[in-house]
């Protein structure tokens, strides 16, 4: 039993790794899950709890990563796991880091550092789930980490649309027709950049992709060492929700980065760091155009010129009139871009 004086509320001190070949080889999210074939999402996961090493506790909520991770008596997760409710991310991550900290005070407990990482999905996250990942970052007394898989839609129940789901995707609750084409007309919300700006203590707040495997993972390592409660929103190719060949998977990682719609940042305390392509597309390096991306996917197959125009539009809008470019959407003045009829 730990001495209560010997208490201590240090992280784990999970430098980055130099390269590839630094990685480690051990796996704590391995075989045994039942995801789709080229699902990025499962590739997160391994990647995430890879980066985190063995003394972490993963708390996930409802969605494919339970789902298909979980099915009766098989997973894939060597380390601790536990599933909490669907909009419980942000309380399951504090909860957990409290009860930690609580049993190793009270001396019942040895004192050492254990990783907390509550991960949730864009439904779970940034619809259901936001007040409670809000909350949850103004509580800087207690290390956590949560990490939102965006595959941009409810996916686990066959793909309804949700707060991340991109202007005028194909849905199972926005299915084109004849007489309306387009029927999912809100755009995105800027999830990282809203919690980033909201939570002025929150010490680390980044975007990730795993076509960027190294990247990604330094990042979850840093959350994790800078301690306090932090935020990591990954955009997650989804071939069944997205419809498109699971080959191109990292492909499609790529080219949301490269055509400037998801921007790889991050923001420690309060200073914004762009990363990769990202930084080149600040520097002045030409983003690659919407329709590369978009045009991949069977989601977008019913888009006309116009409405590739109208969603070309909005990206150059983060990047032209944007305050923080891509970071934060206030903008230097106003602009209207009409929408398509
Ligand atoms: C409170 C509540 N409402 C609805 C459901 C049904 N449900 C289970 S998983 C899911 C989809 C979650 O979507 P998301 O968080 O984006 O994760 P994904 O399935 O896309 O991985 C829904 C609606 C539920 N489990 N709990
Ligand atoms: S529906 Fe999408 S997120 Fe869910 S398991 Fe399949 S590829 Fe992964
Ligand atoms: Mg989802």
């Amino acid at each position: 039993m730990a001495d209560a004086t010997t208490f201590t509320n240090e992280t784990q001190v999970l430098l980055p790794f130099k390269g590839v070949k630094k990685v480690t080889i051990e796996e704590y999210f391995t075989s045994g899950h039942r995801t789709c074939q080229g699902c990025e999402s499962a590739l997160v996961m391994k990647l995430m709890v890879k980066a985190s090493g063995p003394r972490t506790i993963v708390l996930g909520s409802t969605g494919c990563m339970y789902v298909a991770n979980t099915t009766y008596y098989t997973t894939p997760w060597v380390v601790p796991w536990m599933h909490t409710q669907l909009g419980s991310s942000g309380s399951a991550a504090l909860g957990t880091s409290a009860g930690l900290k609580a049993l190793m005070k009270k001396g019942k407990m040895k004192s050492e550092p254990i990783n907390v990482i509550a991960f949730c999905g864009d439904g779970g996250g940034a619809d259901m789930g936001l007040a409670a990942i809000s909350a949850t970052l103004t509580h800087k007394e207690y290390n956590s980490l949560i990490l939102l898989y965006d595959n941009e839609s409810y996916a686990n129940t066959d793909i309804q649309l949700s707060g991340l789901t991109p202007y005028g995707s194909h849905t199972t609750f926005s299915p084109p027709g004849a007489v309306k084409r387009i029927i999912h007309t809100r755009w995105k919300k800027n999830v990282a950049g809203m919690l980033a700006a909201g939570h002025p203590e929150c010490r680390y707040v980044a975007t990730v992709c795993a076509s960027y495997a190294v990247e990604m993972m330094n990042k979850v390592r840093r959350a994790l060492t800078i301690g306090g409660p932090t935020f990591i929103h990954s955009l997650d190719p989804c071939p069944k929700g997205w419809d498109y060949d699971p080959m191109l998977s990292h492909e499609l990682g790529e080219l949301a980065v490269e055509t400037g719609i998801f921007p790889l940042y991050e923001v420690e305390d309060g200073v914004v760091k762009y990363y990769g392509k990202t930084k080149a597309i600040v520097e002045g390096r030409k983003r690659k155009p919407v329709r590369e991306y978009l045009l991949k996917q069977g989601r977008f197959a019913h888009f006309t010129e116009e409405d590739l125009a109208y969603f070309q539009a909005k990206v150059d809008e983060m990047w032209q009139n944007w305050e923080i470019p891509g970071v934060v959407s206030f903008r230097k003045a106003p602009v209207e871009i009409p929408m398509p009829t």
